[in-house]
């Protein structure tokens, strides 16, 4: 599923790429765009779901309602502006068909990143954010990247609330609270093909997901910061 705002010249060429790949379908949400984002997107084949509030997890939560409904097993989310690569998404899929991860992060930091397609407040963001959560949660992750797949059971049960810019940063917090499994892979990240950055480009947008990000990092940290429990799961055990 892509959440998508005003990606009018990128959307078309995510949605056939990933048409190529072995998924079942491909929904966009678009979240108000004002240009052809779901006029383009439908064109190519995706199933397009117009969601009105306003917000990045609004859209992901409304795609992953549609996916849930049709019946999907694992839903991956990729964004729209060919930042990420389509046919790097069977590594995303794999270790959930194989039953070794119940979560799988893309991570950039363990991939390839083009040059200029993150900033320095980006890469220094990330670092922060990775270790809180090793901290606070026990979690071994490099990087918040919104490439990820996860098992259609574990995110129903998640129960997601965060219709910000927090929401891939709930999704993990939750899953280490739930001792799920979760795995990392290295994935590339591309410049942006078309159009305009509307979070790490922009002052407003980085300080927007900077603040949700710290937010529901720390918001769910409370059980278990100060007091960790010997011998607790670590990303990627068994539950206990
Ligand atoms: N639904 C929705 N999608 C958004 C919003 N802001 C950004 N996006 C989408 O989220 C993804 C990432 O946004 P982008 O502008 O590329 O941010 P950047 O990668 O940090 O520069 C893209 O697919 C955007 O179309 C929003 O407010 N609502
Ligand atoms: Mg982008």
């Amino acid at each position: 599923m892509i959440p998508a705002l005003d990606e009018e010249g990128n959307i078309g060429d995510v949605v056939r790429a990933l048409h190529a790949e072995r998924i079942e379908q491909v929904i966009v949400v678009d979240n108000g765009s004002t240009d052809g984002t779901a006029h383009e997107a439908e064109s190519a084949g995706a199933v397009v779901i117009s969601e009105p509030r306003k917000g990045y997890g609004s859209a992901c939560a409304a795609g992953t309602e549609a996916a849930l409904e049709a019946g999907a097993g694992i839903v991956v989310y990729i964004d729209a502006d060919q930042s990420s690569r389509p046919n790097e998404i069977g590594t995303l899929i794999d270790p959930i068909a194989n039953d070794q991860a119940d979560l799988v992060l893309g991570s950039r930091t363990l991939g390839a990143i083009a040059d200029g397609a993150m900033g320095s407040h980006q890469r220094v963001g990330n670092i922060v954010s990775a270790g809180l959560m090793r901290l606070l949660y026990r979690i071994e992750v490099t990087d918040l990247g919104p490439y990820r797949a996860i098992r259609a059971g574990l995110i129903r049960d998640l129960d997601m609330t965060e219709m910000t810019f927090g929401w891939p940063t709930e999704m993990m917090v939750k899953t280490a609270r739930a001792d799920a499994r979760i795995v990392e892979v290295p994935v590339s990240w591309d410049v942006r093909q078309e159009g305009e950055s509307k979070v790490g480009g922009t002052v407003k947008g980085s300080i927007l997901a900077g603040f949700h990000i710290l937010r529901v990092t720390l918001r769910h940290s409370a059980p278990k910061f100060g007091a960790p429990k010997s011998g607790a799961p670590k990303s990627g055990a068994p539950k206990s």
